[in-house]
């Protein structure tokens, strides 16, 4: 079983629930039908428990998400920092690092928190989440946080799902896995096969339209894309002047309409097995995005983005990260290290 070496923290998860009465679930930021989906369903299964569950996100909640069903049961906390005194239990969901999950009061809600009673249910490459509270963190790689809490705690509750929370792990699996073209997880068809007999209904579940917007930026974005042979790398670079012009195109959150471009463009195209997007975060960081291609032999962007001076993370073959200094040099060492890496493979 791939959840083995879990035995010992899922035990010590289980008694930290067992003994709580209140309990608050924290999404993590991006905001995606992972960890809104995921979130939903272990409410509902700690509801079953008799225990009080609140779910809040310190992210606004993105348009594509609103119409996510139970979405309404999720409160945006921005303007209020909750009560944590009030809670036995504060669970992570679907994410590795503390920024994930608390932004920019980040330091300021830390210092609030006893860290003894925080859970942590991910699958990306463990951060610092994992080093600060090993005892309590499940992080396994699983096609979503939905798997991991559907064979972690669902199937050894006996608890039988509705079709509801069917629909919400469903959900969850198709985008964390690409609608299945993403990598491919053991246990991931089953997973899919578990929900459908529980009510999932796969053609609504797909039934998605995207947003006339994630056209239009895909038309900007292309026109803005540098193909480079060489590195087999599709490289978007949005620096300051290109910012304040999609801000104009798009509003501020214009980065919610990126999807689409990313689906059809990054590592799709014969030739390109990396897709980058490069973001001036106009605070004196960059903001880096990859995707890399599943098949073949490929170079982990997530390595050389760190050896490129960023803080990087996610998976493997899809993720991001942060450099503090000019989009310039950002560029540059992110290619120098790119030429290295081919060099050596
Ligand atoms: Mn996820």
């Amino acid at each position: 079983m791939y959840y083995l070496h879990l035995a010992k923290i899922l035990d010590n998860v289980n008694d930290l629930l067992n003994s709580s009465k209140n309990i608050l679930i924290i999404v993590s930021k991006p905001i995606d039908p992972d960890c809104i989906g995921t979130a939903l369903s272990l409410s509902w299964l700690l509801n079953k428990k008799n225990k009080s569950v609140d779910i809040i996100s310190f992210t606004k909640i993105p348009p594509e998400m609103t119409s996510f069903p139970g979405i309404d049961t999720v409160t945006y906390t921005k303007l209020k920092i909750p009560n944590f005194q009030s809670y036995n239990t504060i669970i992570l969901v679907d994410g590795c690092d503390w920024t994930q999950f608390f932004g920019d009061e980040l330091e300021k809600v830390l210092a609030a928190i006893d860290k003894k009673k925080i859970i942590n249910l991910d699958h990306h490459m463990p951060g610092d989440i994992l080093k600060a509270i090993p005892e309590t963190c499940l992080n396994a790689m699983t096609s979503s946080t939905a798997q991991l809490f559907f064979e972690l705690f669902i199937e050894p509750s006996k608890i039988k799902i509705t079709p509801q929370i069917a629909e919400y792990l469903y959900l969850a699996l198709l985008y964390d896995s690409g609608n299945f073209k993403y990598e491919l997880y053991p246990g991931q068809y089953c997973f899919a096969d578990k929900l459908i007999a529980a009510g999932a209904d796969h053609a609504k579940a797909m039934d998605i339209n995207y947003d006339k917007k994630e056209i239009d930026f895909m038309v900007w974005a292309v026109e803005h894309t540098e193909f480079l042979p060489e590195y087999k790398l599709s490289l978007l670079t949005i620096n300051k002047e290109l910012t304040l012009e999609l801000q104009k195109l798009f509003g501020k959150n214009w980065s919610d309409f990126d999807k689409f471009y990313k689906e059809t463009i990054e590592r799709q195209i014969k030739g390109y097995n990396y897709g980058i997007i490069l973001m001036d975060n106009m605070d004196g960081s960059i903001r880096v995005g990859w995707r890399t291609r599943n098949y073949g032999n490929t170079i982990s962007i997530a390595d050389l983005a760190c050896r490129s001076g960023f803080k990087a993370g996610g998976h493997r073959n899809a993720g991001g990260g942060k450099f503090e200094g000019t989009i310039e040099d950002a560029r540059e060492h992110l290619l120098r290290e790119f030429k290295k890496a081919l060099n050596k493979s």
